[in-house]
């Protein structure tokens, strides 16, 4: 038997725009000026949100959360370039990318709320519930990949999740259905750096997460996720080799998670401030403006105008989100057990 000869490989990598706000024109993807400033201006509204869900949090409004300082790029950058009659499972972080996608601000501080009809999405709006279980959504969007593919959709399905994710054997499981039967898949992978107190190089000897995909037989590319116009190409790209049957692809958005992992976390105790401080340099918000500054896209009354957009957004999901009626508590046993237990109707009885 001949002696089967391994392919060599590469590792894609695609940067667009850098931290001075310089963009390589040759690679920018064919987008208008009015698109540059959609894609500020959610950004902003993504990070005032986030800013505001942990103030909430702390003032015992909203229980635990997950910000998504640092990673707008990744979520605000792939979400826009989805249509609407993609399939979308987010992980437990995707909020920029809910409020990209168009669910209604509020919802999202409803969820974290506690009230879990904060995910029921509008019809026509296609994203799953958040997956609090880390990566076990991974053979679920592989599964409705697959479902896609058999009713003949013109559709793709997204997942994202991260770093960590990449561990578990559900991520392996996904990737290799999605590349055995070339399904309209994208995954998008965050690579913050960190999965809690567990750094990236713990979490696998390779040496970069793009580089699996090689051995699923798909496509794999590693994407600059501070920079929104990379982050925005390549998932068009994924996308359009999705719905034209070539099969899935696997994104690393290289990026950072700038605050705590959750609220309940304390991230000084396991990281540098020298770390933390040389991704502030990276800001995904601060090159995209120092961009449009060059671009007169960008003044200060603009920026101004901007943030009370996004501020008066935000009050607004706020007040929103306080005034919806409280659900039944009952509910927390109702899909549960066919009939409440003897103990649950005792923790019940006075509401
Ligand atoms: C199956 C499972 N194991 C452990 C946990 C606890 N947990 C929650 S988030 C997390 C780390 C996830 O890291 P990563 O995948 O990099 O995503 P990030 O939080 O950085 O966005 C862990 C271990 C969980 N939710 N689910
Ligand atoms: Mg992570």
């Amino acid at each position: 038997m001949p002696e089967k000869i391994l392919d060599s490989f590469t590792v894609k990598r695609l940067d667009i725009l850098d931290e001075k706000g310089n963009a390589d024109e040759a690679l920018m993807p064919s987008i208008s000026n009015e698109d540059i400033r959609r894609f500020y201006e959610m950004m902003l509204l993504a990070r005032t949100f986030d800013q505001r869900a942990l103030n909430l949090q702390r003032e015992g409004r909203i229980g635990t959360y997950a910000s998504i300082f640092g990673q707008e790029a990744s979520q605000i950058g792939s979400a826009l370039a989805l249509e609407r009659t993609d399939w979308v499972f987010p992980s437990f972080r995707e909020n920029g990318v809910y409020i990209a996608l168009g669910h209604p601000p509020y919802k999202i501080l409803q969820y974290w709320g506690g009230d879990e009809r904060g995910l029921v999405t509008e019809k026509g709006l296609n994203i799953f519930p958040v997956c609090i279980p880390v990566a076990t959504h991974v053979p679920h969007a592989a599964g409705a990949a697959m479902a896609v593919k058999y009713r003949g959709d013109e559709a793709a399905v997204v997942a994202y999740f991260g770093d960590g994710g990449t561990s578990e054997g559900d991520f392996h499981e996904g990737l290799n259905f999605a590349g055995t039967f070339r399904l309209p898949a994208v995954f998008i992978c965050q690579n913050n750096q960190w999965a809690i107190s567990v750094p990236r190089e713990r979490q696998t000897a390779a040496g970069t997460i793009a580089q699996k995909a090689i051995a699923y037989g798909i496509e794999g590319i590693q994407v600059d996720g501070n920079d929104i116009f990379a982050v925005y190409k390549a998932t068009r790209q994924a996308l359009e080799r999705a719905k034209k049957g070539k099969g899935p692809t696997l994104i690393e958005c290289f990026t950072y998670r700038m605050s705590d992992h959750t609220t309940a976390d304390d991230a000084s105790r396991y990281r540098t401030k020298e770390e933390v401080d040389l991704w502030k340099s990276r800001d995904p918000l601060l090159r995209l403006k120092l961009f449009m500054e060059k671009k007169d896209l960008w003044t200060e009354e603009y920026q101004k105008e901007a943030e009370a957009k996004a501020r008066s957004a935000v009050d607004e999901a706020e007040k929103k989100a306080e005034s919806v009626e409280r659900p039944d508590p009952r509910d927390m046993f109702n899909y549960t057990y066919g009939k409440l237990t003897q103990r649950q109707q005792q923790e019940l009885k006075d509401f």
